[in-house]
C-alpha cells in the first residue's frame, strides 16, 4: 500500500556484504565466532559466512541499481545461539528508502502506519527512544505500549513499553561503500524479528 518492492538475497554471505559493508569494524562483538556461523577458509583465505541479518540484501540493491530505492527485504537469518529462547535459525524484514530528501519524519510515518496496521490497533501508542547501530545515524529504539498486568500482555493498552524494532537514518558510511554520493542521496532503514513480532501478535509467551 506504500509502494514498496520485495527484495531478496542469498543466505551465504561473505564478511563485505554483512559486515563491512554496514560499517561494522572488525573487533565487532557480533563477528565474533560464537555469533556468526562461517563456512571453512576459501584458499583466497576468506570465509563465507550465513547471514546475520537481513541488511546485505540492501548493500546489493544499492550496488547493483540505480537510486531511489524503496524496498522491503524478508528472509532466513542465522546467529550461532540457541536456548530456549534463542533458535539459530530465525526471519528478520528490513526496509530501506533511499532518494534526495527522505528524513527521521518520513520515516516515522511508515513505521507509525506499519504498527498499527500489523497490529490491528488505531490508537497504538508508540515512542521512538535514541539508540545506537553502526549502520545508521541517527539510530533509535521504536517501543509500543501494552499492559502486562495479570500476567499476559495485551498490545494497545496499559501503561508499559515493549521494544520492537531497530531504525535510523543511514549512515553516510554504508552509502559510500556502495557507491553512494551521501551529498547527493540519504534515506532510512529498519529491522525487525518477524518471529519476535509475531509472538507478540499472537500473545505467545
Ligand atoms: C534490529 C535493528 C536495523 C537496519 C536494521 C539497515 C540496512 C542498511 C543500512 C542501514 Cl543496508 N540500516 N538496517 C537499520 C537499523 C536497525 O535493525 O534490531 N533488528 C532486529
Amino acid at each position: 500500500a506504500m509502494d514498496f518492492t520485495v527484495a531478496e538475497g542469498p543466505d551465504i554471505e561473505d564478511d563485505f556484504h554483512n559486515f563491512t559493508a554496514l560499517n561494522i569494524p572488525p573487533e565487532h562483538p557480533a563477528r565474533q565466532m560464537h555469533d556468526t556461523f562461517y563456512f571453512p577458509e576459501k584458499a583466497s583465505g576468506e570465509r563465507n559466512l550465513l547471514r546475520t541479518h537481513t541488511s546485505p540484501v540492501q548493500i546489493r540493491v544499492m550496488q547493483s541499481a540505480a537510486p531511489p530505492h524503496r524496498i522491503i527485504i524478508p528472509g532466513r537469518t542465522y546467529r550461532c545461539d540457541s536456548d530456549q529462547t534463542h533458535t539459530p535459525m530465525f526471519h528478520q524484514i528490513e526496509g530501506l528508502v533511499i532518494d534526495r530528501t527522505a528524513h527521521m519524519g518520513h520515516l516515522r510515518g511508515v513505521l507509525t502506519e506499519f504498527c498499527r496496521a500489523f497490529f490491528e490497533v488505531e490508537s497504538l501508542k508508540m515512542r521512538f527512544r535514541p539508540s545506537y547501530f553502526p549502520f545508521t545515524e541517527p539510530s533509535a529504539e521504536v517501543d509500543i505500549g501494552c499492559d502486562r498486568r495479570g500476567g499476559e500482555m495485551k498490545i494497545g493498552a496499559g501503561e508499559d513499553w515493549l521494544e520492537i524494532l531497530g531504525c535510523g537514518m543511514v549512515h553516510p558510511k554504508v552509502l559510500k561503500h556502495c557507491g553512494l554520493d551521501p551529498e547527493e542521496w540519504q534515506g532510512f532503514a529498519w529491522g525487525m524479528g518477524i518471529d519476535r513480532i509475531a509472538m507478540l501478535k499472537y500473545g505467545i509467551p
